[in-house]
């Protein structure tokens, strides 16, 4: 053990110099450019790290520094104008029913929560105006970001973590000479109700967020950074603190609010940030580094990746971001595919909040959307990296803030729309909020709920614990129960169908401006998986036999998927869509990913069709869309198409034109940054190489040329089993190397032959009879008679089948 830590902490101590081969690095400052910074963070606190040289700022943020106090934002007249909306609707009357929705349904009250920083803590150097060997990076097998330096002869360097033990930030700067360090520490905030103050070697803040849209502010948050040097400390000004003739000071900076949870304030901020900080102090900063490093390695060392290597990678990340598209640099995208898994343990940890539309950075008061679940898309999309990048546990923030919806969005149900079980629509916050939010035209969207409870169920497959599930199922059946009372019958169609209902955030281009309508594909869709799950989980579960049969029966009477007259696949039940339409949300879409609804193996038509209609919705759009695309490519079996994407993707901002890409610090940009395109894309560089939705473990489902070789250790699969390892060579699979952890029978498809070391394979056909496989099946598709979507016929693969013994490892070779 001993030896392990003394070699990490060599280790780390090389990397300063030379550069580890998953760090994002800079020769240059960020400068006042936040998006030039890089994030540190524990699933609570955060800071991005600017690596300016005289003048540098961490800019602190704290997961519960939220506006507002616990709120409903329900609108009770909704209930009384429902059947009026719906039969205006049903009537072809889709405006006048969304302008009695504006009146009745649209939230009177808040439209959600702001997400704000806490402040940022200044360092000033002087004398560092002129310097040389500047390198700032962020070393992402390790989570430290470091800064160096030298002026005048003496080496200085910084090095800023986010430790998960430790529950606090720790800066440590030094020089290469004792008595040499000198600096001046001061903590500002943008916040109106805030108190910055000196208290012996401390910079303390105490605030109040402020109140937003009728509610009052009242989370209480403090912040303290403390100051432990072998020079002096001298307070510098009313809110400053200078250190001088030191080799060395170690700053812990420790954050807290008095929030519990979404309906208590209780808690006291300062007392919980002091504890946090006691404990801290114990350990000096060799310490701290080498608890955070073990702890974040935890994580970070499931998955292992390697696409290649070129001579790029040598380059600067900010200049290999403005070569990608066009250079061959595949170390860049598995540079992204890690970073991805990086951003998502730094900003989601068990017992904290799911990670933003920022994640858990943002500088802004009033940021963008702000900076809170958007969750028609968004919010899930952080998610999707989860459980197959083997960090499971990162999903737990959102699976808390699921069953915490469910309770919120009971009462929505019955007062909005007078059904049983509970529901949320296109948006919430810290306070669980499930009401409308935004303008009618977005916020009548009734899927939240449903959307968010398939991720309980996704975790279920990768896990096979039924006593997980049977925590979880109380949700998952309320959530399948708003739809039993709340589908209504369409008079002319005769199927159940979701009214008002909204293809989220489009409209037809023949009704610019009005989005309601009834029996929209992905309210299909999502309905449709939701009685699914339910009824699995109630028949592994043994419970609820009636409400089972009700729930089959409602779901034989959903709108099937409709192929259209250009041969797409139909965004709404009348045949509306446009060829011409490059809207940023392809929602019917959500059949083919992230759903199993559109398979290549077991719906062609469909699959045809989906493959048509992203065609037509065109490449280049906002990050989050892109990041989308990557996965539909890939189950679309793509890989180049996949690779464009991720190409269009890693462009910097700018250059791309009506469209996002990344920021220097490789943020993903919608513009502004949001950070669901960074997980989604990692999602689908994941999908390119391994998918497990359709019954079967795919292996190389899309590999693009430019992957030819390559091989990836740690991805999670569907049905309990773990990819220990898979490499490949000129596109062919050389060795797999799969683990069992629930035993059950493996299904492998591949293109090309196989045999099990140890082990016989045999071909399989027909369904996968291992539940933890288990695909629904799904009514068959309606082509109209003007569809011209050809079928699909998938390129030969075989599909090998072979017992598994829980716990044991097996070996396949061509
Ligand atoms: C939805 C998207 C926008 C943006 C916002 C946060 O409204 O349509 O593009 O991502 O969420």
């Amino acid at each position: 053990m001993i030896v392990l830590a003394v070699m990490v902490f060599t280790l780390h101590t090389a990397s300063a110099r030379q550069r580890a081969p998953f760090a994002l690095w800079y020769d240059k400052p960020s400068g006042t450019t936040w998006e030039n910074a890089l994030p540190v963070g524990n699933g609570r606190l955060a800071a991005m790290v600017y690596g300016n040289v005289e003048q540098d700022i961490l800019q602190l943020n704290e997961g519960t520094v939220w506006t507002g106090s616990p709120n409903r934002n329900d609108n009770p007249d909704a209930l009384a104008s429902l059947p009026t909306i719906r039969q205006l609707i049903f009537a072809g009357k889709q405006k006048e029913a969304q302008e009695l929705a504006r009146k009745t349904m649209e939230s009177k009250r808040s439209h959600g929560q702001m997400y704000q920083p806490v402040g940022n803590l200044l360092l000033y150097f002087a004398g560092h105006q002129s310097y040389s060997n500047y390198r700032r990076e962020l070393d992402i097998e390790q989570a430290i970001a470091t800064t160096s330096y030298t002026v005048n002869g003496i080496q200085y360097k910084r090095r800023v973590f986010a430790s998960l033990p430790a529950q606090t930030i720790v800066v440590q700067v030094e020089a290469s000479e004792a008595g040499q360090l000198s600096f001046t520490a001061a903590f500002t905030t943008l916040q109106k109700k805030a108190v910055v103050k000196v208290n012996q070697h401390e910079l303390v803040i105490n605030g109040l967020t402020a109140g937003h849209e009728g509610v009052e502010g009242k989370v209480q948050f403090n912040g303290i950074v403390r100051i432990v040097t072998d020079g002096t400390i001298a307070q510098a000004a009313d809110t400053a603190l200078s250190i001088s003739q030191a080799r060395t000071a170690t700053l812990y900076i420790s954050m807290a609010t008095n929030f519990v949870n979404y309906q208590d304030l209780s808690a006291d901020a300062e007392k919980r940030s002091r504890a946090y900080l006691q404990v801290a102090l114990q350990k000096n900063f060799p310490q701290l580094l080498k608890e955070h490093v073990a702890a974040y390695r935890r994580f970070y060392d499931r998955v292992q990746i390697d696409l290649g290597t070129t001579a790029a990678a040598a380059l600067p990340t900010d200049v290999r971001l403005q070569n990608f598209a066009t250079g061959n640099d595949p170390q860049f995208a598995a540079l992204y595919f890690q970073y991805g898994r990086y951003l998502l343990i730094a900003s989601s940890q068990p017992g904290g909040q799911p990670a933003t539309l920022q994640g858990l950075w943002n500088d802004k008061m009033s940021p963008p959307w702000d900076s809170k679940y958007t969750i028609n898309i968004n919010t899930e999309m952080n998610y999707w990296p989860a459980e197959k990048d083997n960090l499971p546990e990162m999903h737990e923030p959102l699976i808390q803030m699921v069953k915490e919806l469910s309770v919120t969005g009971q009462e929505t149900a019955r007062l909005m729309y007078g059904a049983r079980g509970w529901m949320a629509h296109h948006n919430t916050d810290l306070w669980r909020i499930t009401g409308p939010v935004d303008n009618i035209f977005w916020g009548i969207w009734s899927m939240g709920g449903a959307w968010l409870s398939l991720h309980l169920w996704e975790k279920y497959l990768y896990n096979g614990d039924s006593k997980y599930l049977a925590q979880v199922y109380p949700v998952l059946k309320n959530a399948a129960l708003f739809f039993v009372d709340d589908l209504v019958e369409d008079p002319q169609r005769k199927y159940l169908v979701i009214n008002p209902g909204t293809s989220p955030e489009n409209a037809p281009a023949s009704r610019k401006g009005v989005s309601f309508d009834a029996g929209c594909t992905m309210d299909n869709q999502i309905v449709f998986d939701m009685l699914s799950v339910a009824i699995q989980a109630a028949g592994i579960l043994q419970q609820d036999a009636k409400l089972v049969d009700t729930l089959r029966a409602i779901r034989n009477r959903l709108p099937p998927m409709q192929i259209g007259q250009y041969g797409q696949l139909q965004e709404w039940i009348d045949d509306l869509d446009d060829p011409r339409d490059h809207h940023r949300h392809i929602s019917h879409l959500y059949g083919l990913f992230p759903s199993q609804q559109i398979s290549a193996y077991r719906t062609p038509g469909l699959f045809g069709a989906a493959n048509t209609t992203l065609l037509q919705r065109g490449d280049v759009s906002t990050g989050w869309s892109m990041g989308w695309k990557v996965n539909w490519w890939a189950r679309l079996l793509d890989g180049n198409h996949a690779y464009q994407l991720i190409q269009n993707q890693l462009s910097p901002v700018g250059s791309l034109k009506d469209g996002g890409g990344t920021y220097n610090n490789l943020f993903d940009a919608h513009a502004p940054f949001q950070i669901d395109g960074n997980f989604g894309c990692t999602s689908g560089i994941t999908e390119m190489l391994m998918q497990s939705h359709d019954g079967f473990i795919h292996l190389l489902p899309a590999l693009p040329t430019r992957w030819a070789t390559g091989s990836i250790k740690g991805l999670r699969t569907r049905g309990g089993f773990d990819i220990v390892e898979m490499s490949w060579r000129d596109g062919r699979v050389t060795r797999l190397v799969i683990k069992s952890k629930l035993g059950g029978n493996c299904r492998i498809r591949t293109a090309q032959a196989l045999k099990g070391v140890g082990v016989v394979l045999k071909s399989a056909t027909g369904e996968n009879p291992n539940p933890l496989f288990a695909v629904p099946a799904i009514a068959a598709p309606l082509v109209s008679p003007k569809a011209i979507a050809a079928g699909y016929t998938p390129p030969p693969t075989v599909l090998y089948d072979f017992n598994t013994v829980a716990g044991k490892t097996y070996t396949l070779i061509p």
